[in-house]
């Protein structure tokens, strides 16, 4: 029997957009709702998820909450092409795998590009980006060496990409869009070639730029950060 599912989302929102991305590849039809984060949430939308973020994924029925679990969820639920299922020494390794590269990408990198963002001063933000480029080039290059073009040698999306395309498409677009230094991506071609390689072939995708809104994810960054500095 078909699934009944409906994703509470907002497509503005990075964490939201990896479930959009799992369901795209799986190629589960879904229904979805539209929360609006600017006012506060409904006493309908707590019901659903009393933590009142974005996403929340009902299952036939059954909510499930926190972006990473989500995406866990559909791939476990649907055995496929973007992680193997355990139960094998080498469907465990291929698992850690990613999840390791999940994990630096975001302990290791991901911070200091999102502290140059919304860094006081211009100093502070070069300071940043800095760190930002010498940490991709130290702990996310090597993990990238074998994408073909996907990571690990993978001809299609993992569960990797499912996990780092909504901000991979960000890292990319936003101080192209004069968000952030120019610095935090001017030279990834040289400095990290194989980040800079596997960060094409992500943003081309279709399941992961699906329902990339460029220009309204710029514009709301870009009032994020005037409201913060006002
Ligand atoms: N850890 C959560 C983070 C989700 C999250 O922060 N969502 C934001 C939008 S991008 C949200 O719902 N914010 C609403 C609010 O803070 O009121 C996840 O991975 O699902």
């Amino acid at each position: 029997m078909t699934a009944t599912i409906k994703l509470y989302t907002n497509h503005g929102c990075p964490w939201a957009h990896r479930a959009h991305i799992a369901l795209a590849e799986l190629k589960l039809p879904f229904e979805e709702e539209i929360i609006d984060l600017s006012v506060p949430r409904t006493a309908e939308y707590l019901d659903v998820n009393p933590r009142g973020l974005v996403p929340s994924l009902s299952y036939n029925g059954q909510i499930i909450t926190e972006s990473a679990i989500v995406a866990q969820f559909l791939a476990d639920a649907y055995p496929s092409h973007l992680i193997p299922n355990g139960g094998t020494p080498e469907a465990a390794l291929a698992r850690a795998r990613i999840y390791f590269f999940v994990d630096t990408f975001f302990s290791k990198a991901n911070g200091h590009y999102h502290k140059a963002l919304f860094a006081k001063t211009e100093g502070e933000a070069e300071e940043a980006s800095g760190e930002f480029v010498k940490q991709l080039e130290k702990e996310v290059e090597p993990l990238l060496s074998d994408a073909a073009p996907f990571f690990g040698g993978s001809k299609t999306l993992t569960q990797a990409e499912v996990l780092t395309g909504p901000f991979v498409l960000r890292l990319l677009s936003l101080p192209k869009n004069g968000v952030g230094p120019e610095s935090l991506i001017k030279d990834l071609p040289t400095r990290t070639p194989n980040f800079y390689k596997w960060t094409t072939a992500v943003i081309e995708h279709p399941s992961v730029n699906g329902i990339w809104n460029e220009e309204k994810v710029v514009a709301g960054t870009k009032a994020r950060l005037a409201k913060l500095k006002a």
